[in-house]
């Protein structure tokens, strides 16, 4: 019985990744090891964030501890957990965090050759009112034999050889590329594993819904305004698009992944380089848009091929269903 199958045989995150590296005969299991990590830290914050809201009600936060030290701010919390778990996995030479002014080199006993990028708990503005907030990941691999250093994690976003997040929302969702598609896989709180639900996720070729903080409108280069305008005044006989815009880059990004469409961070006067960091909200985001069969564009260029010279560097975005940003990549190149 397939119906059976579905409900004995769990096909967990480990389990799945397991046998994606087993087709690859030099692997010796440090990726699964690293990813169990990350999984540990995403557990962690879901909990965490599953219960601040309780916290408040039973009167924890703002109270300060026996130490006289306040309460830890959830992000606070969330990157310290990850960057514990990632030194402890043996398996990590250097972590950039988006709460981590300067990059983190792993003492020489505890390096392996990964690199990874983070924003343990991204949409802060969301997190106070329960709404969707998640973490972002990428992962680089360190040259062979050489001293891990920062142009490790200076590589274009083509370089990385995973990248995922993990949503926490109405469930824990936590979707992964390792260059082979994009799969999703759902946290069962009863079992504490993530279980394979949605297996090669493809984007729509094109979709009905457009997502931007339009209240920076007044700003907008000539291209972006454009484009914005003809999704709700379309001029070619097509209806107009809707807009959904949560303010977290991982709830409006996992949105644009199932539904199609598109999400857009744009340059605009006060701002030039958008909002979004490179290394780890542009790179990963668009690592996995490129895998399910959408496109990525700063507005010049592959987003992935962009070399980014600073480790919080910024760049406007736009990526989303294939048709739809072959669009705005259109009304880019008119402008020269
Ligand atoms: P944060 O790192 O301070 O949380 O900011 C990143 C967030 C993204 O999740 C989201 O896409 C964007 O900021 C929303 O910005 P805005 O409030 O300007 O629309
Ligand atoms: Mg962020």
């Amino acid at each position: 019985h397939a119906a059976d199958a579905h409900r004995t045989d769990l096909m967990t995150i480990t389990r799945f990744v397991l046998n994606e590296q087993s087709k690859h005969p030099e692997s010796r299991g440090d990726f699964t090891i690293l990813l169990n990590h990350i999984v540990l830290g995403c557990k962690f914050v879901c909990s965490a964030v599953n219960k601040a809201g309780l916290a408040k009600l039973i009167g924890l936060a703002g109270e300060t501890n026996v130490q006289g030290e306040e309460q830890k701010k959830l992000d606070v919390l969330s990157n310290e957990v990850f960057v514990k778990a990632l030194v402890s996995s043996g398996r990590t030479s250097i972590l950039v965090s988006e709460e981590d002014e300067e990059a983190i080199f792993v003492e020489p006993s505890k390096r392996g050759k990964y690199c990874v990028v983070f924003d343990p708990l991204d949409g802060s503005s969301n997190i106070d009112c329960g709404v969707s907030i998640g973490t972002i990941f990428g992962i680089y691999v360190v040259k062979d034999g050489i001293e891990p250093a920062l142009h490790d994690v200076l590589q274009p976003g083509k370089n990385m050889v995973a990248a995922g997040y993990c949503m926490y929302g109405s469930s824990c969702t936590f979707v992964l590329s390792t260059g082979t598609g994009v799969h999703g896989f759902t946290l069962d709180p009863s079992l504490g594993e993530f279980i394979l639900t949605h297996p090669d996720i493809q984007i729509p070729k094109k979709g009905k819904i457009y997502s931007v903080n339009e209240g920076n409108a007044k700003n907008w280069d000539g291209p972006t305004a454009k484009y914005v305008e003809k999704c709700k005044y379309p001029t070619d006989g097509s209806s107009p698009k809707s807009l959904r815009y949560i303010g977290s880059m991982v709830a409006d990004v996992h949105r644009t992944l199932l539904y199609g469409g598109i999400f857009l961070y744009p340059a605009d006067k006060k701002s030039p380089n958008g909002k979004l960091r490179v290394l780890y909200e542009v790179f990963p985001m668009s690592f996995l848009m490129e895998q399910a069969g959408g496109q990525s564009f700063t507005g010049k260029e592959r987003a992935l091929d962009l070399v980014p010279n600073k480790i919080h560097e910024r760049s406007p975005i736009f990526l989303g269903s294939y048709d739809d940003v072959e669009e705005i990549k259109t009304l880019y190149a008119a402008e020269g």
